[in-house]
């Protein structure tokens, strides 16, 4: 059965891939599963009948059946569990990819949303600089932490996994600060998997969403 996804009728980022429906997306062309997108407003997400499906009225949301599910982490495990590519048939291995998974989420996602909210939201108050400033060194340490594990290596494990879909869609938040750019083999590992055929027909697909035009085929 084909899946129903949610996205943003108009992305607040304007097709930079920074939506949380790019996550389920990616994983769905890593696994080579096809998909249908229903666009909704900022209005009907708030509605009773998007509610039914995402209890905070948020995107991405996802559908198959008689199973609807919400978190951009949890559809991504779903689709990992269901299908070949996204996590490795090996139970400890299979378990440090989640692990991993849920380190991107819990770990390091946490003090990068800090930084944009505070940029969104307290940008105009007076102890501002003094308040970024200190969310940027709660970044840099686990972006360091994360740079020291990762090292030479292409993936967090052996092979890419669920686990370096959600770590990398959590770093690309971080674009345009100069901050991933202080630990060059994160930037290079975020480089490496946007150049993955799967990102890449994911990233398309979205931007098409924003700017009309959908991609050939
Ligand atoms: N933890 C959730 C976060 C979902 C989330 O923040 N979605 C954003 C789009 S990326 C959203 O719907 N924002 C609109 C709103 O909260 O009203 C997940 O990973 O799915």
């Amino acid at each position: 059965m084909t899946p129903t996804i949610t996205a943003f009728e108009r992305s607040p980022d304007r097709g930079r891939g920074l939506a949380r429906d790019m996550r389920v997306r990616w994983a769905l062309e890593e696994a080579g599963q096809r998909y249908h997108v229903r666009l909704v407003s900022f209005g009907a997400m708030k509605q009773a009948a998007h509610r039914a499906l995402h209890p905070f009225g948020q995107i991405p949301t996802y559908e198959e059946g008689d199973l609807a599910l919400f978190e951009s982490g949890a559809i991504v495990l779903h689709i990992a569990e269901r299908h070949a590519g996204l996590l490795p048939d090996d139970p400890d291995a299979r378990a440090r990819a989640i692990a991993w998974m849920f380190a991107a989420l819990g770990t390091v996602e946490p003090p990068i949303l800090e930084r944009e909210n505070a940029s969104y939201l307290e940008r105009d108050e007076t102890w501002y600089a003094q308040r970024l400033s200190g969310v940027e060194d709660r970044i840099r340490d686990r972006l360091g932490d994360l740079a020291g594990r990762l090292g030479d290596a292409d993936w967090l494990d052996a092979r890419f996994s669920a686990g370096d879909l959600l770590m990398v869609s959590v770093l690309q938040r971080l674009a345009g600060s100069g901050l991933l750019d202080e630990f060059p083999n994160l930037a290079a590992y975020v480089a490496r998997a946007e150049a993955r055929p799967a990102f890449e027909r994911a990233f398309a697909a979205q931007l098409a969403v924003f700017t009309g035009n959908p991609p050939p085929g």
